[in-house]
């Protein structure tokens, strides 16, 4: 297969190269802080935007040229198609891919015709996996997009299209597992609402663990390791969506005991969507050891909806990476849930996205990593906090103090102790120095 003929694998060339094919900062051998970049990041191509992304928005159609695709609903195209994907992870050199059932295959007139599509070009994706070497990051089941779901997935008021999803996940699971995917994602999709009036939210919410949990001991009967991981975002395509932040999700996770079996897959634009920075929902996940894998992407300040753009800003990346290794990553991985513009709409543009995204993360990485040798901000952080570290902290911290001793101590001092300056700005120009000398 050579879709891209006119294109050789993508090498690291160095910072100084004008080569718009080539990678700046993207070293995939070079070692920071004892690994090297390429298991740092495990970059992931994500097949729904890069081969089944159209263009089209709510004005108007698709743009995207795609030759090697004939637009039709066949399995050959469907096959065609994967195989044009691997050749594009391939040249791109990222190790890993991820996908939902219906981007890889086309839906029958039945679920069994529509399980034999996916098992029709699940044989070509392990053949695929088999030549290169490229591997599954996770598998997901689109559950939004047919009408059938308009209510919802495991959320859904009509209890046969509840079963019709879980037969789904079910057989997600399975392929997710024949190709030794090492994580299996739940975006809610569908899973919120859009009145209360006719809703019934613990209903709904019950039905949604009781769904987890079956998912939970289906994985364990066919043996797949992998782990679960839900993507919280807030808003689109519900009013309401239940999994909206890190904090909703955890929330929900501990309170139907399901905790111990998932993490969570957090993603930059749906965390602005939320209110949040990106490094809040990471560190809020990651403080909990619930932070699982990462949707790279990023939105655009002006627009309030989920744009998916390419991530290219190096103080998000730094943020990012900062977070990244504190807690760790793998079996999570960097997943460029992000899509070319519509005006982009050569096949080529795919290549300058992602060399323009790995190469935003790798450098975020050299400054993250250089900013911890230095132990730059934990200087700050450390001197924030220091008075925490008298005798008064430590027996607060150790849970030996009570109201009436805590009364009595400041009773004995009659004010506490004056403020430290919060340095921030100091902070900021200290992060803005990394960015300028790595
Ligand atoms: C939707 C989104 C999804 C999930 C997988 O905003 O991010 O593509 O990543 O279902
Ligand atoms: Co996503």
């Amino acid at each position: 297969m050579t879709a891209f003929s006119q294109i050789s694998r993508i090498a690291y060339e160095g910072p100084q190269s004008e080569n718009p094919l080539a990678f700046r900062w993207y070293n995939a051998d070079e070692v920071i802080e004892g690994k090297t970049m390429r298991d740092h990041l495990r970059f992931t191509v994500c097949y729904w935007h890069t081969f089944r992304g159209t263009g089209s928005d709510p004005f108007g159609g698709g743009t995207m040229q795609r030759p090697w695709d004939d637009g039709s609903d066949s399995v050959a195209n469907a096959q065609k198609r994967a195989r044009v994907a691997f050749e594009f992870c391939e040249k791109l050199g990222a190790p890993y891919y991820a996908f939902h059932d219906r981007d890889v295959a086309p839906e029958g007139k039945t679920l069994s015709e529509t399980n034999a599509n996916f098992d029709a070009v699940a044989d070509v994706l392990l053949q695929e996996q088999q030549r290169t070497g490229i591997k599954l990051l996770w598998g997901t089941a689109n559950m939004f997009s047919h009408p059938r779901f308009m209510h919802g997935a495991a959320t859904t008021c009509n209890v046969e299209v509840y079963a019709y999803a879980a037969a789904q996940v079910k057989k997600a699971l399975e392929v997710t597992h024949r190709l030794g995917g090492e994580n299996y994602v739940f975006w809610g999709g569908r899973e919120g609402y859009q009145n209360l009036f006719n809703t019934d939210m613990k209903r709904e919410l019950d039905h949604l663990a009781a769904f987890f949990h079956m998912a939970v001991a289906y994985a364990e009967e066919i043996g797949f390791k992998g782990q679960f991981l839900i993507e919280p975002k807030p808003k689109e395509p519900t009013k309401h969506q239940y999994d909206s932040d890190a904090a909703a999700c955890l929330n929900f996770l501990r309170a139907y005991d399901l905790l111990p079996y998932f993490k969570l897959n957090i993603e930059t634009n749906h965390a602005t969507l939320a209110g949040h920075t990106m490094m809040h929902e990471l560190e809020y996940a990651g403080m909990q050891g619930a932070l699982g894998s990462i949707d790279a992407n990023t939105g655009d300040l002006l627009l309030g909806w989920d744009t998916d753009q390419f991530p290219t800003d190096y103080y998000l990346t730094t943020q990012v990476m900062l977070v990244l290794l504190k807690y760790g990553l793998a079996p999570g991985g960097v997943n460029f849930d992000a899509k070319v513009r519509r005006e982009s709409f050569e096949p080529m543009d795919l290549f300058y996205a992602h060399i323009g995204g790995m190469d935003a993360f790798a450098r975020g990485l050299k400054i993250a990593a250089a900013l911890r040798k230095d132990r730059a901000l934990e200087k700050f952080v450390e001197q924030r906090y220091a008075n925490w570290n008298s005798d008064l902290g430590a027996k607060i911290e150790a849970g030996q103090m009570n109201f009436q001793q805590l009364e009595q101590f400041i009773m004995g001092k009659g004010e506490a102790a004056p403020n430290g300056s919060g340095r921030q700005e100091l902070i900021e120009n200290v992060i803005n120095r990394y960015i300028d000398k790595v």
